[in-house]
């Protein structure tokens, strides 16, 4: 038989995973954390969720490391990566469609003034907000990856002028793109509705700072599904502190789960979910990785690699 499966997470049992191989590949070495991983040597492939820094080291035979999540931080933060070892990461077509929920919900939330009419309900009031035309809502996405593109194509369909930030040039249907930094504050200066979805690197870390908050318009509200490290609190409290921000939704943070002392927790424009916007789903996760273990075992190149110089 081959080699071992290692599933590494503490957040799911793997049980998902373990079926779906099998349904798949047929008899094999499946082996999870919460069982035992047994011998580190008879691992050859490792799926990952926050693994702890040093493990993956130890599996002195591993072929390939799969990200159970989209991001690769969580891995690349390992500064004991076995070298050499190909990363890979899960394409997730349900987790995509969920993240891109998450930002039309807010979107549709804040343009709409919901927590308005909820607040005038509980005050048995009747009171219709100043309307606001979608073609006036300008909506920005930074981070045109396979999440970024596909929140702002539908955001675009339902009608909102829709911007979209990356690192290197695109071109997407419906969509006003800018890329590189330079065109960043050209990019924020139109946003009424910032949605973040980029991967954390070292270009990336404190990016949402107090500069990028003040080039935004008064009145602006931020979405924020990417990573917490990209966010500096402090200056995100400030911003909306001062009247210069609207509102926050934030489903990821610099230290999570989010400690209870935070100033986030009871901020009135803060609006808080616990990294839920996005949930690997096995039944559409694993297709792709599945087609990875095939093309190792049969030593043809692998499909959705991870560049750990870029970080994504
Ligand atoms: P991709 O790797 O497919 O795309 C990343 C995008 O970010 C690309 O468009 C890339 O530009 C752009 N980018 C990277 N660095 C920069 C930079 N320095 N300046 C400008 N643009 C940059 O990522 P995904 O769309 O798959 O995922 C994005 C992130 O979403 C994940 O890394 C993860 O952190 C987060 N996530 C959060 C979840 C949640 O539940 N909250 C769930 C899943 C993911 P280019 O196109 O030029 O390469
Ligand atoms: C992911 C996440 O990266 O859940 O998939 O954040």
């Amino acid at each position: 038989m081959a080699g071992a499966i290692a599933y590494i997470s503490r957040d799911t049992d793997g049980m998902a995973w373990r079926k779906l191989f099998t349904d798949a590949l047929g008899p094999l070495d499946f082996r999870t954390i919460a069982e035992g991983l047994g011998n580190p040597d008879d691992i050859e492939i490792a799926l990952a969720w926050k693994p702890r820094p040093g493990l993956l080291r130890t599996f002195r035979n591993l072929k390939m490391i799969v990200s159970l999540g989209m991001g690769v931080d969580h891995l690349l933060a390992d500064d004991q990566l076995p070298e050499g070892v190909p990363i890979t990461r899960i394409m997730d077509e349900g987790l995509v469609g969920q993240m891109s929920e998450y930002a039309i919900f807010w979107t549709l939330w804040h343009h709409r003034d919901i927590a308005k009419y909820a607040a005038s309900q509980r005050a048995r009031r009747w009171k219709p907000e100043e309307f606001v035309d979608t073609l006036h809502r300008p909506v920005g996405v930074m981070g045109l990856g396979s999440i970024g593109q596909d929140t702002a194509v539908k955001l675009a369909m339902l009608g909102f002028p829709t911007m979209g930030w990356s690192r290197t040039a695109k071109a997407l249907p419906g969509v006003e793109t800018f890329h590189g930094r330079d065109s960043l504050p050209k990019f924020l200066s139109r946003c009424s509705i910032l949605v973040n979805v980029l991967p954390l690197t070292r270009e990336t870390r404190g990016l949402l700072d107090k500069k990028l908050f003040a080039a935004l318009p008064k009145g602006a509200f931020v979405v924020n599904m990417g990573r917490g490290a990209q966010v500096v609190d402090d200056d995100l409290l400030a911003a909306l502190d001062s009247g210069h921000l609207a509102g926050a939704a934030l489903d990821v943070f610099n230290t999570e789960p989010l400690p209870a002392e935070h100033p986030y927790w009871l901020h009135p424009k803060v609006h808080m979910t616990p990294h839920m916007a996005g949930y690997t789903n096995p039944r559409t996760a694993s297709p792709g990785v599945i087609e990875n273990v095939k093309r190792l075992r049969a030593g043809q190149p692998l499909i959705n690699t991870v560049d750990p110089k870029s970080g994504y």
